[in-house]
């Protein structure tokens, strides 16, 4: 994928703009050296040794600073690259800049730098989208999570499933040539089994992707409950500003309101959404269709009771709103055992009893958003019960790759019915083909300019 002969030298401040102690300024490119000699007097120096050297701009000396030179193809980009460590003033960045656009250089687009280290084959593409995830993490796990894709975790498992569609296609390709009896053949060799064997270990690793975009995105947390019982108040004191409107009218909330938020290190997507009940008011009856749409897609579900509503614990499974949850969650076809459910029983001020868990049932908290007591139990009982769901392995990943896994794994499930009896071995073959070049586009070496453009234009300049 090697064209960068026929690319033009780049520049950018690789450091956030503003005011600091250094900044640091990009350029990579076949011109990086011819570029620098306009901004300085002093020779290129020694690759990879950091040198200090006197900024100079139309023998007006500018700053002085840090040059480092990577010699291609040992540097990020896998072209000349140079750094320019300023001190982090954005007037001598900017004079610095101007001097190396006008000496020829361009400014580089968003992600530019890390796509040519894409194109000069430095990185994959799943590498690639998770230095930009490293940069934005909101928390620690992310950031780790993020740092695995960026070691080429994910890139191993992807190629370890590309493998294993490699040596099967090749077996199946070799005997389409020697047309015997089809069934025959495939009987023997077991294909079917060895299909059902890869699209297994397709349905595993998928869910390690599906982790990795949680991970990515936050664990979509959903507060639900009947109207009034706090679930904004408690949104609020989750975030620590009030995001959602808060009244003593029941039916205040309607569309669903998602902040996120970095709880123990542990990346959420907090949705609040209306309270559930039957009513005639059409608002609030698309509201509560939307809150029932989250509960069916939810990660961890926080469902409010008033306790001053429900005397005891045992109450609340017969409370309307606790069915209706019920209901949703089976509805989208995860059983209501399988999503990770906390009790909040809200406004504990009201009541005689303590706010906190109990020893005897860790997943029901006793809270008060109004003055935040037991919230802190709260946060600890999310953690824990979001915290069970990684390994130190996890990787990062994203939407993109999950439907790439998807799409993967419906060509294989094609190609293990197109080997059953009636056999077509070439469309087995075809199947097998398309999967292997769709599971590809995970790591770019089968992908198309489009996607690279979207890909790399979410990414911060000068990266
Ligand atoms: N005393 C007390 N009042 C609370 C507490 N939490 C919420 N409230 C009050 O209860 C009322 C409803 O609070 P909201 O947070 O709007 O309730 P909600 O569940 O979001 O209500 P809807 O959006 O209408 O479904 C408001 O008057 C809050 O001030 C609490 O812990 N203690
Ligand atoms: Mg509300």
């Amino acid at each position: 994928m090697n064209s960068s002969a026929a690319r033009d030298t780049v520049v950018a401040a690789a450091t956030p703009p503003g005011q600091g102690g250094v900044g640091v300024i990009r350029v990579s490119g076949p011109d990086s050296a011819a570029v620098y000699a306009h901004i300085t007097t002093s020779p290129l120096p020694a690759p990879r040794v950091a040198t200090n050297v006197e900024f100079v701009v139309q023998n007006e000396p500018v700053d002085q600073g840090l040059v480092l030179y990577f010699p291609s193809p040992r540097s990020y980009t896998g072209e000349d690259v140079i750094e320019l460590h300023t001190h982090g003033s954005p007037m001598v960045q900017d004079h610095l800049l101007a001097a190396l656009v006008k000496a020829g250089a361009r400014l580089a687009r968003p992600g530019e730098f890390t796509e040519r280290a894409f194109l000069n084959d430095k990185l994959d593409l799943a590498q690639a989208e998770a230095v930009a995830d490293l940069i934005a993490a909101q928390t620690q796990l992310a950031a780790r999570s993020a740092h695995q894709s960026l070691r080429g975790r994910l890139s191993t498992l992807v190629d370890s499933l590309a493998d294993e569609l490699i040596a099967l296609r090749t077996f199946i390709e070799a005997t389409i040539d020697f047309p015997d009896d089809d069934t025959d053949f495939l009987e023997q060799a077991d294909i079917v089994a060895r299909i059902k064997s890869i699209e297994v270990r397709c349905t595993e690793l998928s869910r390690g992707v599906e982790q990795g975009v949680k991970l990515n995105e936050g664990l979509r947390t959903v507060l639900t409950g009947a109207p009034n019982a706090g679930k904004s108040s408690l949104l609020n004191a989750l975030v620590g500003f009030e995001a959602a409107l808060v009244t003593p009218v029941a039916g205040t909330t309607r569309d669903i309101i998602k902040e996120s938020v970095n709880i123990g290190g542990v990346p959420l997507l907090l949705m609040d959404t209306a309270g559930l009940r039957e009513t005639d008011d059409l608002v609030e009856r698309l509201g509560n269709e939307r809150a029932r749409a989250a509960l069916e897609d939810a990660d961890i579900v926080l469902e409010v009771v008033d306790a001053t509503a429900t005397a005891n614990v045992e109450d609340v499974g017969h409370q309307p709103a606790h069915h209706d949850i019920a209901n949703a969650l089976e509805i989208g076809g995860n059983s209501s055992t399988t999503i990770p459910h906390i009790l909040v029983l809200n406004k504990v001020d009201l009541t005689d009893a303590e706010p906190g868990r109990d020893a005897d049932a860790p997943a029901t908290v006793r809270v008060s958003a109004l003055d935040g007591r037991g919230v802190g139990e709260l946060r600890e009982a999310i953690k824990e019960t979001a915290g069970l769901r990684f390994n130190p392995e996890q990787f990062i990943a994203r939407r993109r790759h999950l439907r790439i896994f998807e799409q993967t794994a419906d060509h294989i499930a094609s190609a293990r019915q197109f080997a059953s009896p009636p056999v077509h071995i070439e469309l087995v073959a075809e199947e097998l083909r398309l999967s292997h070049e769709v599971l590809q586009q995970i790591t770019g070496r089968f992908t198309t300019e489009d996607l690279l453009g979207e890909i790399f234009s979410t990414f911060c300049i000068g990266k």
